[in-house]
This record gives structure tokens, sequence and C-alpha cells, in this order.
């Protein structure tokens, strides 16, 4: 093993207490209240030898050795005594997180994860679930039935990166999705002609199941033009805001009522 991911490996052996991990919020736009209304809640992985490490690196490496279920349920602890601290004052309709399928999939997970949330009725309806579209490829068996539970305590689901898996139609329809979560490599495609046919048929197509559609990883103004005239209503990335520090989100004005600095100038 590469010394690199001997360190990370380590380091999330000994999670639990919480030491290393960094978190920050993405702030996920609503056209309709021209308002932020809920956020992503991103995790880093503070490393003294290698410095930030983003999850892209490292959550492959903890699903690889056995260790993406205790991560999965320190970090979504994290998020629900958050969501508690906050109240409801704040105006924020859902707080994201994010979940490996394999979490779901292995011996005791998915009933970890339905005993956490299910402790806490009183966050369900401002807790959504993103789990990546290769949930629905990974042993659908284990993992519909799982999101189904979980759906029935309350919890929004939403599928993530949605547009750079290999799920098929079918198996969407198994899980009762009420957010899809178009995946950045589909936005950067919006200059041709083609992607952006596609993209206004997958908008059509779950606006018409319910779905609310998120546009992920929107940096120039000109994406969100053209995902606005393909009817999209939600936006998350850059050029609305980066992901905030977990002290700077909460500090900063109201959440919901943070404008965003849509004119060419990401709120950071
Ligand atoms: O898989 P998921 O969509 O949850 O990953 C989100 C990741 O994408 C985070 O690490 C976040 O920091 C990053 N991100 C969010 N918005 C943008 C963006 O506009 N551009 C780029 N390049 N990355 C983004
Ligand atoms: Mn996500």
């Amino acid at each position: 093993m590469e010394r690199e991911q001997k360190i990370i490996v380590s380091l999330l052996r000994g999670i639990q207490n919480g030491d290393g991990l960094r978190f920050c919020y993405q702030p996920i736009f609503s056209e309709e209240d021209q308002a932020f209304i809920g956020a992503e809640q991103l995790v880093r992985l503070s490393v003294p030898e290698l410095g930030e490490v983003s999850p892209g690196e490292f959550i492959p490496i903890a699903e690889r050795h056995g260790l993406i279920c205790s991560l999965d349920l320190r970090i979504l602890r994290h998020g629900l005594e958050l969501l508690s601290g906050l109240g409801h004052q704040t105006g924020l309709q859902s707080l994201n997180i994010n979940l490996s399928p394999l979490t779901l999939t292995e011996p005791g997970g998915s009933e970890a994860v339905y005993d956490l949330v299910r402790r806490r009725p009183e966050l369900c309806s401002r807790l959504c679930l993103e789990l990546t579209e290769t949930a629905l490829e990974a042993d659908h068996g284990r993992v519909a039935p799982a999101m189904q539970r979980l759906a029935g305590l309350g919890v929004t689901l939403a599928i993530d990166d949605f547009g750079a898996g290999e799920s098929t139609i079918l198996r969407c329809l198994d899980v009762p999705f009420q957010i899809v979560k178009l995946d950045k490599q589909l936005i950067d495609r919006l200059e041709g002609r083609q992607a952006r046919s596609v993209l206004r048929a997958v908008l059509q197509c779950c606006h018409s199941l319910g779905c609310r559609v998120v546009a992920e990883g929107i940096e120039r103004p000109e994406q969100y033009r053209h995902l606005l005239s393909l009817g999209c209503t939600y936006y998350q990335g850059y050029y609305f805001s980066r992901p905030l520090p977990e002290r700077k989100w909460l500090t900063n004005p109201p959440l919901s009522m943070i404008q965003s600095g849509r004119e060419g100038r990401a709120v950071v």
C-alpha cells in the first residue's frame, strides 16, 4: 500500500472521535425563492502529513478498507446534531448529507442508519440523504428496500451524480426519490446541442415524475442561463457559492436569506 493511503487509512480507523474531519456546507439556490433554501454537507479530511484530502480521494479508500460504514455514521451524526441546533428559524428547508451505497449493504449498516434517523423524528422533514447513482447498481435488491424504509421515516432521498453512472430507468422506479442531482460532467457538456436535448428530456422526465432537479457544478453564468431556459429550478456550484466552512456558514446572515451573487460574483 502506498504511504499516503496508509496514512489516510490509519486516520480513518480512529475517526469515531471526530479528529481530522472538517465539515463544509455548499448552499443550494432555488430559482423560485431567489434564495438559498438548503445546503449540502461536504467533508474534508485534514491529514497532518498531507494537508486537506477531498472526499473524492478518501471515500474510495474508506470503501476499500471496510471503514465507510462507521465514517458515514459519524458524518450523519454530526449533520443531525447540527440540524437539531439550527432550529426552524433559519428557513433552511433541507440539509443534504451524502451516504455511500456500501453503507446500506454492509451487515448492520442500513439498520444503524435507520436507527440513527428514527431517533430524531423532528429532523426527518429537513433531512435529505444523497446516494450516488451507482447505489442503484450495487446490490439493488438490498439498497432499494433500505431506502424505502428511510423514505418511510419522512426523509427526502436524492440521486446524486445523475448522468455519470449506469443505472437503468427501471431501477430508479423502485426507489422513492424526490430529488435528482445532475452531475457536473453533464453540465459541462451544455454547450453541445445533443447534450442540451438530453438535459431537456431528463428535466421533463424528472418533473413529470414529481422530482425536483438540482444542477450541480455550475461555474459560469451561461451554464445557469442555459439551464434556466431548459426549465431547471435548483442550482449548486461555485457560481452561486463555494462550500463554506461550518462556522462561516452558521455565522453568515440568516441561511435562507443569503442572496447569491449570480451576477458573476460567487459568494465565498
Ligand atoms: O459527488 P458530489 O456531487 O457530492 O461532490 C461534490 C463535490 O464537488 C464537492 O467536493 C465540491 O467541493 C465540489 N464542487 C461543488 N461545486 C463545484 C463546482 O462548481 N465546480 C467544481 N469543479 N467542483 C464543485
Ligand atoms: Mn452529493
